[in-house]
């Protein structure tokens, strides 16, 4: 699909040009950070072209947008994503290799845009890339925070957090917009005017402090078919002639003020996933963007219709999680304040134009401002939310005449808190869950008043990821091979990969499939080797959970099972065992202890049983540093195991779960999340499934939990691993460095649950499981079949699948071709 653009001369040319005049260099003389940002200004200058072409096309169809807010876009490094939807990628990395560059080199000087913290903002991302795949017109809207999720070092076996300055060097993808810059107010408070022309009240806000949000663009590349869609994130600076303004009246202390909100707005992304903190600059960062993205949609909308009224026909806001709902009142401000609308017509219109998707059932991530702080920073659309909820309330009174418990359980402000998934649900016209069994526990549990109220709004929409960065561009050997077993028409059709079942059982093509996974392996292993100084053994399991750490997705309950096996080789040294190399890659929020010390139990693990020589490498642990997209696509494609071992009901979906599977690895895990639907795609005797169901969990945690003490009195394998935490094993003979996790398992001193996360229950299943997938490795045949079909049927987990619904069924967009 070579495009007149990328003829290779033409190509080389404009490296050397760009080389020349960004850096006044010849290509010998260039570093190699110098060439990734020629090559990249030549690759950005082919996508202009057709970001125009797209432009054109919708402003001529008219087509239905929507606008995907969300606090979080985990985008990942552009170039080669570009290069493979161009399908540019092997021209260019001739052209590059006849100018004596290696492609894989130049990639690797992309800083990793990390604007999200995991499989949220990572789901945005690849939504973004199916939507301009499918030929939808769709913008990203979010915030270009200046540090990224934090970069892991690991330090004496700790985790230190180093700031990501991914701007530095400047981002060769971006476009800034300063000309559709808008203001966004902040404090102050509201004035009641009576207008006697129209007898209404206007409200006017005034005292307040005031930013400019200024748009910067990034190049969404549809796969092949010369759409280019828009990620516009939203960066903060100080309104200088206001500012000026004030100076000159000189109220030089308010001049200050308004130039430090501007200033640190943008500076960082909360590095929590699933967890609320509440700070009132997260707050600020939400009304930040949604009030610049509301603004900047609504003023396009005009200027091509003359009926706000028809907004919802033309335009969806979905709400990637609560973190953008302030989309309702700033909307409801808009056409109350702005456009003078009563309050029965902007309601019809907010909430025919807001969509939800909820990503948690965790009570800890569930936002609730408190009221004191959110109407101090946003008078008037505290005052809309007010009014949202007493008629909102007055609504749950007709429906449930004299029922308070209603009303408590359900209103939007309550107990001095602002609940942002009560105006979620109650401002717009869909709420979604993210893997069928996520979205029955939304209804049947933690969102069951609202579903019994609101039943046509629930909805599900399980999960998806792109394979065209997780297969096409990550794992090119297997690309490649499916390519020659099926042709080419899984990059877009995924479903299509069902046509390599036929090959399950053929002899060569599972040597094949092994083979590539065995390359894949010693390209891993090098990495390690490199990166962490370990060697293994690419003929051992590859037994891999990569995640953010969090402690209902159990990395603990992983370490506890190598501490485990580790004892079983030491005490019986003739055991039968095959050679198992376990991989943890795992970020954990800053200020979450527990997570942290975790890392550190798995480090201090692999430091003992890597340097065990009695054990003739038999076992190894390794835990990757800084894990992230770039380095995520390289270890899915090694994988020979899958951990997806979370608390049956926590894990909404996941998504690594199916980026292994499309690479064929197995799943050992939970019925959780999307892992449930995997299996019945896959068939259960390719997973390797145990422990307790979401049923049996929620069952024990409305009856007062359940006693681990049972277990560890009981089971002297558990009792001993348990033990190995406060006898110094694993600490050179420090008792008190692991006391809190075996506090946290077992209850002996703090008052909160025990095994909140039921990893004692679960133990013994999972070892179980663990032996399964031992006995089945041992059988090359029957592990390469596995292998091979869970790749084969992956097909349903492409976020294609996952966005068609979307449109189907919440959005109703029309499709675009460029002409
Ligand atoms: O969203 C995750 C869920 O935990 C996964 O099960 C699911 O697959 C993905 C995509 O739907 N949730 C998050 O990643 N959540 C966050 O990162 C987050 C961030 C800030 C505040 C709250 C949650």
């Amino acid at each position: 699909m070579l495009d007149n653009h990328f003829k290779k001369e033409e190509f080389k040319k404009s490296v050397k040009e760009n080389v020349k005049m960004l850096y006044r260099k010849t290509i010998e003389e260039a570093s190699q950070e110098q060439i990734f940002q020629a090559v990249s200004l030549a690759v950005k200058d082919v996508i202009i072209d057709n970001w125009l072409l797209t432009q054109k096309q919708y402003e001529k169809d008219d087509p239905k947008i929507v606008y995907y807010l969300s606090m979080e876009f985990l985008m990942g490094r552009a170039l080669g994503n570009n290069l493979i939807n161009l399908c540019a990628y092997n021209e260019v990395k001739e052209a590059l290799e006849e100018l004596g560059f290696d492609l894989n080199v130049i990639e690797d000087q992309e800083p990793d845009p990390a604007l999200g913290n995991g499989g949220l903002g990572r789901l945005a991302a690849c939504f973004l890339d199916s939507l301009a795949t499918l030929g939808y017109c769709a913008y990203g809207c979010g915030i270009r925070y200046h540090y990224g999720l934090f970069k892991q070092k690991i330090e004496n076996g700790f985790q230190v957090e180093v700031p990501d300055n991914w701007l530095k060097d400047g981002y060769p993808f971006e476009l800034r917009r300063p000309e559709y810059a808008k203001e966004v107010k902040f404090g102050g408070y509201v004035k009641v005017e009576y207008d006697p022309a129209t007898g209404r009240n206007n409200f006017v806000q005034e005292g307040y402090q005031s930013v400019l949000a200024i748009p910067y663009d990034m190049p969404i590349v549809g796969y092949n078919n010369k759409i280019v869609n828009t990620l516009r994130i939203w960066d903060a600076q100080a309104i200088s002639e206001f500012q000026l303004d004030l100076f000159d009246k000189g109220d030089y202390r308010k001049a200050v003020e308004q130039e430090n909100l501007a200033k640190n707005i943008c500076d960082v992304l909360y590095p929590n996933d699933n967890h609320y903190a509440g700070k009132e600059l997260r707050l600020k960062q939400q009304y930040f963007f949604i009030s610049a993205s509301i603004q900047a949609a609504i003023e396009k909308f005009k200027k091509s219709h003359s009926d706000l009224h028809d907004l919802p026909k033309k335009v969806t806001f979905q709400l990637n999680d609560t973190h953008p709902t302030m989309t309702v009142a700033e909307l409801m401000r808009i056409l109350l304040d702005e456009e003078g609308m009563t309050w029965e017509e902007a309601w019809e219109i907010t909430t025919h134009t807001c969509a939800y998707t909820n990503h948690t059932i965790m009570a800890e991530a569930l936002e609730k401002w408190p009221i004191e702080l959110f109407s101090k920073l946003l008078p008037r659309i505290y005052q809309i939310i007010e009014e949202i909820n007493r008629r909102f309330i007055q609504e749950i009174n007709n429906k449930y005449p004299g029922n308070q418990e209603k009303v408590r359980k359900m209103a939007i402000i309550y107990d001095g808190q602002v609940k942002m998934a009560h105006l979620a649900i109650a401002g717009g016209y869909s709420v979604n869950g993210v893997a069928r069994l996520h979205t029955e526990i939304l209804k049947k549990q933690e969102l069951k008043d609202f579903y019994e109220m609101y039943p046509d709004k629930f909805n599900n929409k399980t999960n998806g990821i792109t394979q065209r960065r997780f297969l096409l561009h990550g794992n090119p050997l297997l690309a490649d091979w499916v390519t020659d077993h099926i042709g080419d028409g899984w990059v877009t059709d995924l479903a299509q990969l069902s046509k390599l079942k036929v090959y399950a059982d053929d002899k060569k093509a599972q040597q094949e499939f092994m083979n590539i996974k065995y390359q894949n392996k010693v390209r891993l292993a090098k990495y390690i080797l490199e990166h962490n100084g370990i060697e293994v053994d690419p003929r051992s399991i590859f037994d891999v959970q990569v995640k953010r750490l969090h402690e209902y997705k159990r990395q603990l309950m992983n370490i506890l099972h190598v501490m485990y096996l580790y004892n079983q080789i030491k005490e019986h040294p003739e055991m039968d065992f095959y050679p198992r190399t376990f991989i943890f890659g795992a970020k954990a929020a800053a200020g979450y202890v527990r997570a942290k010390l975790t890392i550190k139990l798995i480090n201090a693990v692999a430091d003992v049983v890597n340097n065990d020589r009695s054990i003739n490498g038999k076992l190894k642990v390794v835990f990757i540093e800084n894990y992230r997209v770039s380095n995520a696509e390289m270890i899915f494609a090694a994988a020979d195991v899958s951990e997806q071992i979370s608390t049956a009901s926590k894990e909404a979906s996941g998504t690594g779960n199916m980026k292994f599977m499309l690479n064929g690895a197995v799943t050992i895990g939970t019925m959780d999340g999307a892992n449930v639907e995997i299996v019945e795609e896959v068939g259960q005797e390719n997973a390797f499934i145990f422990g307790l169901s979401s049923d049996e969990v929620i069952n024990y945690e409305n009856n007062g939990g359940y006693n681990p003490m049972q277990y560890f009195n009981n089971d002297p394998d558990i009792r001993n691993v348990l033990m190995q935490l406060i006898n110094g094993t694993y600490s050179n003979g420090d008792f008190e460095l692991f006391r809190d996790i075996y506090d946290s398992l077992l209850n002996t001193k703090s008052s909160d649950r025990a095994d909140t996360y039921f990893i004692l229950a679960d133990f013994k299943a999972y070892a179980e499981a663990q032996k399964r997938v031992e006995e089945a490795y041992k059988d090359e045949a029957g592990w390469a079949k596995k292998a091979l079909l869970n790749t084969a049927c992956s097909g349903k987990f492409t976020s294609d699948r996952t966005i068609q619904q979307y449109v189907d069924e919440i959005w109703h967009l029309d499709k675009v071709t460029i002409e």
